[in-house]
């Protein structure tokens, strides 16, 4: 029961392929209570039949590029709670038209969006929960490597990746005097609906697959137990990290 006692907040659950759901799952298993938010009211429904099941779950509606909701969100978890130990941040968003073809041509509408959704949320968020981390917590991030190497078509989210990882580093910094810890989670392709659809993701899949030190591809499993890991005490000594959850594949030259 490593989460037992904690009470954690969950941004990104889409559906039951999520890998914010399968982290949910985890930190449940080990004995977390948990809130989760949904940016709108059709991801909404998804959430609460997804989290029927779970004992005493929180949800509320908080989309993460507007202000007054955030504000809202983390109102409603000061009643409820009054405090929060560990936050899951998973939100990612480009416009489609942003994830094809070249990264030169990209709009300034299409970057601004990417990078506020994507990275600006998560400074965001962590200032609203530093508020209710009174004895400490945890905060974790969702990353991909295409934040520091050019991956074919991830275009604009590589840039958002680059800023949300170079946010965990200040993050840990401000937050570290409070016993609050900051880390990101890099993990390897995984198909979830945020992956679903973009071009050529068979082929990264495959050359993950044969590549890969640990030649297979990563399961939602093993990047919810990295998670766990960051978000309970046996993480206690690790902030502003990226944590690599990818069977290796970081390490390869080719
Ligand atoms: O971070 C991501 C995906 C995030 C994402 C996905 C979409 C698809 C639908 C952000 N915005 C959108 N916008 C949409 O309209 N990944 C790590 C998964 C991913 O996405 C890729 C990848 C990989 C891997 C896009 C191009 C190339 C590789």
């Amino acid at each position: 029961m490593l989460m037992k006692g904690k009470r954690g907040l969950v941004v990104g659950v889409a559906n039951k392929r999520s890998i914010a759901w399968s982290i949910a799952q985890r930190c449940v298993e080990e004995g977390a209570q948990l809130a989760f938010s949904y940016q709108n009211e059709r991801l909404g429904e998804n959430v609460k039949e997804l989290t029927a099941e779970i004992p005493d779950a929180l949800t509320f509606q908080m989309d993460v590029s507007d202000d007054a909701q955030v504000r809202q969100g983390f109102e409603l978890l000061g009643e409820k709670w009054g405090g929060l130990d560990f936050l899951v941040h998973a939100v990612a968003y480009a416009p489609r038209q942003a994830l094809e073809g070249d990264f030169v041509s990209t709009s300034r509408e299409d970057f601004r969006i990417a990078l506020d959704v994507s990275a600006y949320s998560l400074p965001v968020l962590a200032h609203a929960a530093k508020g209710l981390m009174k004895a400490g917590g945890s905060i974790i991030t969702l990353s991909y490597l295409g934040a520091e190497r050019v991956m074919p078509n991830y275009n604009v989210m590589g840039v958002a990746k680059a800023a949300l990882e170079s946010s965990v580093r200040y993050l840990a910094s401000d937050l570290g005097p409070q016993g609050i810890r900051v880390n990101a989670l890099s993990a390897g392709p995984i198909k979830t609906l945020a992956s679903s659809g973009i071009s050529g993701f068979g082929s990264i899949l495959e050359h993950h697959r044969t590549k890969s030190p640990l030649r297979k591809l990563v399961e939602l499993e093993e990047v919810a137990d990295g998670a766990l890991f960051l978000l309970c005490d046996m993480g206690r000594g690790v902030t502003g990290q990226t944590l690599y959850v990818d069977g290796g594949y970081n390490i390869m030259a080719v």
